[in-house]
């Protein structure tokens, strides 16, 4: 269970009574939920995670207007945990057939997220998308709906060590916070997310329910480690290839395809794309998010470079006392 904002925070947490009066149901829900500052942005406590309240007017249609379909894939990810390599990854694999390795383009690296709305548009733009789709979120399991089971359609799931993913988010914390605000120190950071108070935290329910959904369906359900990826990634993008039932031909063995795609998906050359090097995300409450955030060093052990042994031991100690027992382990 996430916890309610602490003594510390209260200072930060906003009671309705503080909010401009509602407009629509989104903003009724929202003005009621449990508020906490910390991070770059407020969060909001709902139905047990924390969210930016401004994506939950997008986040709370996805349960019940999203409508899988078989031949869907999506990419689940936790915050930092390389969604963006993996969204590299599944699209490099799934499209081999219609475009040549060289001058791929992946390499724009645009794939809709369900709870983030784009030019194109949000749930009805994904609506619209042709089959099949290739859609990623970091949505737990319990805010999609229901019939993503039922509809067959293939879920991939990353994690990461979470001091990694942690270190990963911190620094990305930082670079988001608004200008002239001061730097979020690694130890109040921390204490947060050990709190399970981070965005789409806390982030061991986010692992377990995915985790609990391979071990219940593990033909549609595929549940990765960044470290995995890292260590053998040829074997991954095979495993990828098999699982959205496209394995690599012996021809294509033959060609190097599978080494092909993990250098064409590599931190290097997604970091050097000249797309990737400039221009944002999203821009909003003087808050900036560069497509640059995206690629800081892609490294497996980073947080060895900032997490002090006291404190590597403190989140090592909530993940253990958080999973135990339920067989995922890092
Ligand atoms: P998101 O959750 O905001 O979408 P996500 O892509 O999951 O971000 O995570 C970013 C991390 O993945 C960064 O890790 P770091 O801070 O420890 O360096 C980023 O560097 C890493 N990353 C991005 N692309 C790749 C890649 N192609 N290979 C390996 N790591 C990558």
């Amino acid at each position: 269970m996430a916890q309610a904002p602490s003594e510390s925070s209260k200072s930060d947490t906003k009671s309705s009574a503080d909010e401009t009066p509602p407009e629509s149901y989104s903003d009724l829900v929202i003005s009621t939920l449990p508020r906490r500052g910390g991070w770059a942005k407020p969060l909001v406590l709902y139905r047990n995670y924390w969210l930016n309240p401004g994506r939950l007017e997008h986040i709370i249609p996805v349960k019940e207007r999203f409508k899988p379909r078989r031949d869907d894939i999506i990419l689940a990810t936790y915050p930092k945990c390389g969604t963006t390599w993996l969204k590299a990854l599944a699209f490099t694999v799934t499209t081999r057939g219609r475009h040549a390795l060289a001058g791929h383009p992946l390499l724009a690296g645009r794939h809709p997220h369900l709870e983030v709305p784009t030019p194109a548009g949000d749930l009805d733009g994904i609506e619209r998308m042709p089959s099949p789709r290739l859609l990623a979120t970091h949505l737990p399991l319990s805010l999609l709906p229901p019939v993503v089971a039922a509809s067959g359609c293939r879920v991939v799931y990353l994690c990461r060590q979470p001091k990694d993913a942690f270190v990963s988010w911190w620094h990305f914390a930082n670079q988001m916070r608004r200008k002239g605000s001061p730097p979020i120190k690694l130890d109040d950071a921390l204490s947060m997310y050990c709190e399970g108070f981070s965005p789409f935290g806390p982030f061991w329910e986010h692992h377990l329910e995915y985790w609990k959904e391979k071990s219940a369906r593990p033909e549609q359900v595929l549940f990765l480690k960044y470290e995995e990826i890292a260590s053998d990634p040829v074997e991954v993008v095979r495993t990828l290839a098999g699982f959205f039932a496209v394995p690599f031909t012996e021809e294509e063995e033959r060609r190097g395809v599978p080494e092909e795609v993990v250098r064409l998906c590599s931190f290097e050359m997604l970091s050097g794309l000249e797309h990737n090097k400039g221009g944002d995300v999203a821009r909003g409450d003087s808050i900036v998010v560069g497509r640059s955030m995206f690629f800081r060093k892609g490294k497996v052990g980073d947080w060895e470079n900032h997490m002090a042994k006291e404190m590597a031991e403190k989140l090592d100690d909530v993940v253990e006392d958080k999973l135990k027992g339920s067989g995922l382990v890092f």
